[in-house]
């Protein structure tokens, strides 16, 4: 069967999981999954908290797009993706739960009102609500001035692309859509055009 990956065109954290499978040459099948509730019963036995994406390795399936994220490096032997030496890999690990507890919740916030997200139903499932967009965009700004500062303008972390790039590369890609602006942002900027320049980013066919 090998690689099956639970998908829907919309999800950031399935289109992580792509750029990373590009990013280590992994061929796999995309099946596309509602992103409406509630999810088909099919998908629940897949995984039973519903959400997506979940990776399907030849009957072994995986949950967390992190966790995922992990696995396809290690899958591919890609060290340089998900670094084997000890410091470096906590650095990565270090991003994926920053990223995870604070700057994806952080940057959702905006994406809410700005793309109509009502949960539940997906994104387009409300208008846009330009007054709360414009108040989250204000909260989001301490957050990307931190982030500003985590970052290299080559890679999010270490001297190379890893999957803590994979992690972030989502919601750079958004960031013009939701009305965040980045020019004040010199090394967020600079990282966006890297990450998303790279031929593996085109592979993962991001959807606006
Ligand atoms: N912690 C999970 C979060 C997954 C998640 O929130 N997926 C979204 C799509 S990007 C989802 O399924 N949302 C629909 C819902 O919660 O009903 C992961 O990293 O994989």
């Amino acid at each position: 069967m090998g690689l099956v990956l639970y998908d829907n065109p919309a999800s950031s954290n399935a289109l992580k999981v792509r750029f990373a499978l590009a990013e280590a040459g992994l061929t796999y099948e995309r099946r596309d999954v509602p992103l409406a509730r509630p999810r088909p019963a099919g998908y629940l036995a897949v995984n039973p908290l519903g959400l997506i994406p979940a990776l399907d390795d030849d009957g072994f399936v995986l949950c967390e797009s992190h966790t995922i994220l992990r696995y396809v490096a290690l899958r591919a032997g890609r060290d340089d993706l998900y670094p084997g030496a000890m410091r470096d890999r906590a650095r990565v690990d270090e991003f994926l739960d920053r990223f995870a507890t604070t700057i994806r919740p952080a940057f959702f916030r905006v994406e809410v009102p700005a793309l109509g997200y009502v949960p539940g139903r997906g994104f387009g499932a409300a208008p846009p609500d330009a007054e709360a967009t414009t108040t989250a965009i204000a909260e989001l700004a301490p957050v990307l001035e931190i982030l500003e500062d985590l970052v290299g303008d080559r890679a999010v972390v270490l001297d190379r692309f890893t999957i803590a790039d994979c992690a972030l590369a989502p919601v750079l890609f958004r960031h013009r859509r939701t009305g965040v602006d980045l020019a004040g942002y010199p090394r967020l900027s600079a990282l966006r055009e890297a990450i998303l320049s790279r031929p593996g980013w085109t592979a993962a066919e991001p959807v606006t």
